[in-house]
């Protein structure tokens, strides 16, 4: 099969034809429909987090069963397929008390399946999987805890965004924070991710949902996906022009979405007394994050956020209902749509900040 490879940090990836042995025990091999393309790989391309390669990067994918191996009993060859990147157990402490976002079983895998081998080669060389998913190639062997049930009549090609950004921001919304109706909402960082943020901030019902960017298109488009106020980071004091557009009150709650300490501070200083801020951009390793402890005086709560807490078998085909209703929008988030021969272009533009979501679609 063909699939894109990272062999070193700061490199294009290249579009290779691999070896992907079938599905052992407790797996399965999905043919993808489509990847999406987050900001989260990006980090390892330009080196702001570490795997081991060479490496097949991509977590946001979605696509049909082609084949079980022993022992699969969720699923069966034909089934459609969204694809998480956290395989829940089901059994470890975190699952059975109900945060299968952070299922024990993921930390075992250091770019390999859950057995702690690979299935990718090229030619003798072993491949890294990334999150047990790798879903830049044609096919991806994934654990069959990995796989989510989706409705058939439901666009794979859409879908595939409910792999990740898409309960990412929402599930920041809804389950970390626990936003309330009413509540006055602050989202830093406008892209893929930033976008579900802000539309959860809508579906829970805020009532002020002020959006955050440097680039103005990024902040326009904030607009249909639920934003009442726009902030040019770029060109205006954040904390300033948060208060002002409250009236001086501030936030109830403000999401940092981006993966970065200033916007972080920035965040935590836009809240009102007993507001929560979320991070739930990832920061390069090593990052050092400095506040001023008063703000927590104050009974703000500073938390981190996995996988926005979703429970991906229980959320992600809530989603899929949410967008076949048109509650939830999906399409207005596919920028562009590219074949995986053209990766490296969707990488440059989303860093260039030139998208919101960029999907690759296969076959
Ligand atoms: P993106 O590149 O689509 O969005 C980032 C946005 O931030 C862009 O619109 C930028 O213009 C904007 N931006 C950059 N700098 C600033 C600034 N100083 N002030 C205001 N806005 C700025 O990325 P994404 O939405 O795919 O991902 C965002 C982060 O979330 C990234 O760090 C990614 O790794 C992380 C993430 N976390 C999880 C999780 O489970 N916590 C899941 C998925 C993604
Ligand atoms: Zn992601």
């Amino acid at each position: 099969m063909k699939a894109a490879v990272l062999h070193e940090k700061f490199q294009p990836l290249k579009v290779e034809e691999l070896t992907l042995d079938g599905p052992g025990p407790k797996e399965a091999l999905v043919k993808l429909a489509a990847s999406g393309v987050c900001h989260s790989d990006l980090h390892y391309i330009k080196g702001d987090r570490e795997h081991p390669m060479p490496v097949v990067l991509g977590h946001e994918g979605a696509g049909i069963v082609e084949e079980v191996g022993p022992g699969v009993t969720y699923a069966k060859p034909g089934d459609h397929v969204v694809l998480s990147f956290v395989p829940s157990c089901g059994q470890c402490d975190y699952c059975i008390k109900g945060r299968q976002n952070l299922c024990q079983a993921r930390y075992g895998m250091q770019g390999t399946l859950l057995d702690g081998t690979t299935r990718l080669r090229k030619n003798q060389q072993e491949i890294n999987h990334f999150n047990g998913l790798s879903t830049f190639g044609e096919y991806a062997v994934v654990p069959e805890d990995s796989l989510v049930l989706v409705r058939e009549d439901a666009p794979l090609e859409k879908v595939a965004l409910i792999g990740c950004g898409v309960p990412t921001g929402v599930g920041a919304v809804i389950h970390t924070a626990k936003v309330q109706p009413g509540s006055k909402v602050v989202v830093i960082g406008a892209g893929g991710v930033g976008l579900n943020v802000l539309q959860g901030a809508a579906l829970a019902g805020a009532e002020t949902i002020i959006a955050v960017d440097i680039h103005g298109s990024k902040l326009e488009h904030s607009l249909q996906f639920g934003a009442t106020h726009l902030v040019n980071g770029a060109a205006e004091d954040v904390v300033e022009a948060v208060r002002e557009v409250t009236n001086g009150e501030m936030a109830d709650y403000a999401f940092e979405v981006i993966g970065s300490t200033m916007a972080i501070n920035q965040a935590l200083a836009t809240t009102k007394r007993g507001g929560v801020t979320v991070v739930v951009g990832v920061t390069p390793t090593g990052a050092e994050l400095t506040i001023d402890p008063d703000f927590l005086h104050q009974d703000r709560v500073l938390m981190g956020c996995t996988y926005g807490s979703c429970y991906p078998r229980a959320d992600m085909p809530m989603l899929v209902d949410l967008y076949m209703s048109r509650k939830l929008k999906l399409d207005e988030l596919i920028s562009r749509t590219f074949k995986l021969e053209e990766i490296n272009t969707a990488f440059d533009l989303l860093d260039q900040g030139e998208v919101a979501r960029s999907i690759i679609r296969y076959g």
